[in-house]
């Protein structure tokens, strides 16, 4: 906070804040994020995707000055974005700049490729990078550069325009057509701003679906049921009670209407889904399932507390 009141002082003042979870940072002429839940490399790259942007990369020397300024985590690496997943020892940033273009300076006896298995970069906190397993687990920052930050936020506050704001809710929706897994999706709508979306109502069931209906069509390859779309419930490690994402019985929530003949997988399908027709579907946690994110228009603002 200090730094970023400082920045603002000392040279042109973003007033428009990205997302609250976000600061600016001159240096890196964009926004950081630093998530300081270590998790793998693959989380990390998806979850700063779901976010709107990219696992940050010391890709010049502004960018390594912003990542070692901003890493306040003493003594512990940060993930890169710079990795050889897509092929050993072929090493890119997730916006695709070659390793050979970076500024790196490399801690002692690294880069070792211990095991022949490790194909992801870690930043230390003094700046010098080494190689590590892609299973490890490191906090890392997001990046949001100026150029994509610079567009209004809707009325659903974001700039994802796939989020539609409906007035009878107050709630704003996005379809997400590509399937994910359960927990996948969960992730995907949380990164977002959003949670998976709770029907507290027939109204907004009858939203939901029909949302989901007009949806453009969208093909995605695989073998997954095009007309189930995860919800935000679940059973709570098979004991059979349904609960919301926000810890509520689906009654108490405001919506049970289940299909004819579901829940019908007691034990096996944990987790909620809704059908093209509004009413409610268990199904496998771990099948992939398109799913519906629905997110407060409040919820990324500076201080969404006090809306
Ligand atoms: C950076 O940190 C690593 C790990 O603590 C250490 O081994 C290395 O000597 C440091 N390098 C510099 C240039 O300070
Ligand atoms: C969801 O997918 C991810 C990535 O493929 C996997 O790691 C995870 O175990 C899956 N979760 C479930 C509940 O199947
Ligand atoms: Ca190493
Ligand atoms: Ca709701
Ligand atoms: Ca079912």
């Amino acid at each position: 906070m200090f730094l970023f009141l400082n920045i603002c002082v000392i040279t042109f003042c973003y007033t428009q804040a990205y997302r609250f979870d976000y600061v600016y940072s001159q240096e890196a002429d964009g926004w950081l994020k630093l998530h300081q839940v270590p998790t793998t490399w693959e989380d990390a790259y998806l979850n700063c995707y779901y976010e709107g942007g990219v696992l940050a990369s010391p890709e010049n020397e502004n960018m390594k000055l912003a990542l070692t300024k901003f890493n306040i985590l003493s003594n512990c690496g940060i993930y890169t974005g710079v990795h050889a997943t897509f092929g050993k020892g072929a090493y890119f940033s997730v916006k695709g700049i070659p390793l050979s273009r970076m500024p790196v300076t490399w801690a002692p006896d690294e880069p070792d490729n211990s095991d022949n298995a490790e194909d992801c970069l870690v930043m230390l906190s003094n700046g010098t990078m080494a190689d590590t397993k892609c299973s490890e687990t490191f906090p890392y920052f997001c990046y949001i550069s100026k150029e994509q930050a610079k567009e209004e936020l809707n009325a659903c506050g974001t700039m994802d325009e796939e989020y539609s704001l409906d007035t009878r809710t107050g709630s704003c929706y996005k379809v997400h057509r590509s399937p994910l897994n359960w927990t996948r999706a969960f992730v995907a709508c949380a990164r977002e701003g959003g949670h998976l979306a709770v029907v507290n109502s027939i109204v907004e069931a009858q939203i939901i679906a029909t949302l989901w209906n007009n949806a453009r069509p969208h093909f995605v390859a695989g073998k997954y049921n095009r007309d189930i779309a995860f919800l935000g419930f679940k059973t709570i490690e098979n004991k059979f009670q349904w609960m919301t994402i926000h810890g509520q019985t689906l009654a108490a929530a405001g919506y049970d209407r289940w299909s004819d003949g579901q829940p019908d997988n007691p034990g096996v399908q944990n987790c909620g889904a809704m059908f093209r027709n509004g009413l409610l579907d268990d199904n496998n946690c771990d099948n992939t399932l398109p799913f519906i994110c629905e997110k407060d228009p409040a919820s990324l603002l500076s201080d969404p507390l006090s809306q």
